[in-house]
C-alpha cells in the first residue's frame, strides 16, 4: 500500500520555494519511490506570494494563519523557512502540535534558542531537522567523506569561505538580517552557518574560537517599507536605520581534533553572488571544493605523487558520491549537481527520517553546536580573546 505524507510549508520566500522544489523531486530517492508526497498547505501572510508558490509547486491551499494549519490533523510534516527571529515560537508550536518539522538554517538567533528548540524536539518525539543544504552537494559530501575516512591523513589546517554580494548595494533596505536582535548575526550566522557546518562535518566539532573580527562595511541603510521576499524589499527614500550586524567576519578556529582553521565570510563580496568553499590539508594530502564548480572537488594524495605530474586531481561528481544518484536525473558521472539538488537531498533525508525512522544527520540536536560556535565568535569579537566552545553534548 502506498504511504501518503501531507506537507505544509511555512514561509513562501526563496528558501521556502527551495524546500518546495525539494518535495517535488524527493521521489527520485529509491528510499521514497513508494511514497505519495501531498503538498497540502502554504502558510504565509503574503497570500499573493503563497498563492503563486502553491500554483507553481502544486499545493492544495494557502492560509495566512499558522494555527489554521496546526489544527489540521491531516498535516504530517511541516517545512519552515522564516526569518531567524521567528523560529523559537513557530517551531515550538509546530512540534507541540504533534507534527514533524524541517527548518532552514540557522536554528534561531542564538545557542540558547537552539538548545531550547532541541529540548522541545526531544520532548515531542517528532523528527526535527535543520536544512544544512551544502553538506548534501555530492562533490562536497564526497570531499568531507574523504577527510573523515583518512584519505588525506591527519587534518591539520583548514580554510572555509562564503562570499555573497546580496548586501553590497548600500541602498539594499535594512531587513531583519541587518538587525542583531532579529538575526543573531550578519554574515557570521547567515552564510557562516554553512561554512561552520561544512568544516565540522569533515573535521568534527570546534573546541575554540581563537579570534573573530567582525566588521560592518555599510553602517546605515534605508528602512524597508512593507513586506518583501528575501532581500527584495522596497526601501524608504527618507528614513534610514543603523546596521547592527556584520557584513564581513574573519575567524580562526581550533577543532577538538587539534586541527586549526580560518573562516572568511562576506555578504558584500561584490561580484561573488553565492560562493562557498573549503580547503583541508592533512599529513597525506588535501581536498578542496568550490561551489562555483560544484560538480567536482580536488584531491591530492601524497602517496600518488609522481615527479613531473604532481598535484591535485579533479574528481568529477557521479553515482559513487553521496546523494548523487538520488538527485541527478541522469545517474551518470558528469551530468551536473549543485546547490539546487542539495535541497532535494535535504528534503529526502527528512522524509526518510519521518517515514522510515532513519537517523537525520542535521537534527535540531546537531544544529546546536554551530550555533555555539557563532555565539563564541560574537564573544571573541567583543572581548578580543579566544573563547572556548562548549563541548558537544
Ligand atoms: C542569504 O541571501 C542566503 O539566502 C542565505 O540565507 C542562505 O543560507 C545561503 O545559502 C544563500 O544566501
Amino acid at each position: 500500500m502506498t504511504q501518503t505524507i501531507r506537507i505544509a510549508l511555512v514561509g513562501a520566500g526563496f528558501a521556502g520555494q527551495a524546500h518546495a522544489f525539494g518535495y517535488r523531486n524527493a521521489q527520485m530517492s529509491d528510499a521514497l519511490s513508494g511514497l505519495r508526497i501531498t503538498l497540502d498547505t502554504v502558510v504565509d501572510p503574503n497570500l499573493e506570494l503563497a498563492g503563486e508558490v502553491a500554483r507553481r509547486y502544486g499545493f492544495r491551499r494557502t492560509t495566512a494563519f499558522l494555527d489554521e494549519m496546526l489544527t489540521d490533523p491531516d498535516i504530517d510534516a511541516v517545512s519552515v523557512a522564516l526569518p531567524n527571529f521567528a523560529y523559537l515560537d513557530v517551531l515550538t508550536r509546530i512540534l507541540r502540535s504533534g507534527k514533524h518539522v524541517f527548518a532552514e538554517k540557522p536554528l534561531g538567533t542564538s545557542a540558547e534558542e537552539a538548545e531550547t528548540l532541541a529540548h522541545v524536539a526531544r520532548e515531542s518525539g517528532r523528527v526535527a531537522g535543520v536544512g544544512f543544504s551544502f553538506r548534501r552537494v555530492p562533490a562536497l559530501a564526497a570531499a568531507q567523506r574523504a577527510v573523515r575516512d583518512g584519505v588525506i591523513g591527519t587534518p591539520y589546517f583548514a580554510r572555509g569561505f562564503y562570499y555573497a554580494d546580496y548586501a553590497a548595494d548600500p541602498m539594499a533596505p535594512r531587513t531583519w538580517r541587518y538587525v542583531q536582535e532579529q538575526s543573531g548575526g550578519g554574515a557570521l550566522i547567515d552564510i557562516g552557518m554553512h561554512v561552520i557546518d561544512a568544516l565540522t562535518h569533515a573535521l568534527g566539532p570546534v573546541s575554540q574560537v581563537s579570534s573573530a573580527t567582525l566588521h560592518t562595511v555599510i553602517a546605515e541603510r534605508p528602512l524597508p517599507t512593507g513586506g518583501g521576499i528575501g532581500h527584495v524589499a522596497k526601501a524608504s527614500e527618507t528614513e534610514t536605520g543603523i546596521v547592527t550586524t556584520d557584513d564581513t567576519a574573519l575567524l580562526t578556529l581550533r577543532f577538538a581534533s587539534d586541527c586549526v582553521g580560518a573562516v572568511q565570510l562576506s555578504r558584500v563580496a561584490n561580484g561573488a553572488p553565492n560562493q562557498l568553499g573549503i580547503e583541508i590539508f592533512g599529513s597525506k594530502g588535501h581536498v578542496s571544493f568550490d561551489s562555483t564548480r560544484s560538480d567536482e572537488y580536488a584531491l591530492y594524495e601524497a602517496s600518488n605523487a609522481m615527479p613531473g605530474v604532481d598535484g591535485p586531481r579533479r574528481v568529477i561528481a557521479g553515482p559513487a558520491m553521496p546523494y548523487y544518484s538520488q538527485v541527478s536525473p541522469m545517474r551518470a558521472r558528469g551530468t551536473g549537481t549543485g546547490y539546487g539538488e542539495a535541497f532535494i537531498a535535504e528534503i529526502q533525508d527528512f522524509l526518510v527520517a519521518v517515514t522510515a525512522g532513519a537517523e537525520l544527520g542535521s537534527s535540531f540536536e546537531a544544529a546546536v553546536h554551530p550555533m555555539r560556535v557563532v555565539g563564541a565568535a560574537l564573544e571573541s569579537a567583543r572581548m578580543a580573546h579566544p573563547v572556548d566552545v562548549l563541548a558537544v553534548d
